[in-house]
């Protein structure tokens, strides 16, 4: 019987195992790079992206925030929407783009980090970018959820 209950505890700690919180790190910096440009899931993961701006310059000129989108979101034309939100952390106001949004930062300056959560509940390819202006054709990832 012991056996059999260390057994059945070892089993729902490997399920609660393969759902896992899972820790990422993604800096951006000065140069205008993401850390990685790829991340991968499991599908029920919680991932949470600590996203941390590495670089030296001031806010105003190269802050940086990251936006994880719907798959299938035409990066460009939510960008172009996005980067005149200064005062919105360069996220569009627009309702119909706005859906697109599933997490995102504010727009962090240097040394600053935020968590950010993203809960990869269906598999598929989710677009990551920065939304500052002029940013996003160079910074952007996709979190692959399988
Ligand atoms: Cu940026």
């Amino acid at each position: 019987m012991k056996t059999t209950a260390t057994t059945l505890l070892s089993l729902s700690l490997a399920l609660i195992a393969s759902a896992a919180e899972v820790k990422v790190e993604l800096t951006g910096n000065d140069q205008m790079q993401f850390s990685t440009k790829a991340i991968e899931a499991k599908v029920g993961d919680k991932l949470l992206i600590t996203f941390k701006n590495i670089g030296k310059l001031p806010v105003v000129a190269m802050g940086h925030n990251v936006v994880i989108v719907k798959a299938g979101t035409e990066l460009p034309a939510f960008a172009m929407k996005c980067m005149t939100e200064k005062d919105n952390n360069y996220i569009t106001k627009d309702e119909t783009l706005a859906k697109a949004v599933i997490a995102h930062s504010k727009v962090l300056g240097p040394g600053e980090s935020e968590v950010v959560t993203f809960e990869a509940k269906e598999a598929g390819v989710y677009p990551y970018l920065c939304t500052f202006p002029g940013h996003f054709a160079v910074m952007n990832g996709t979190i692959t959820v399988k």
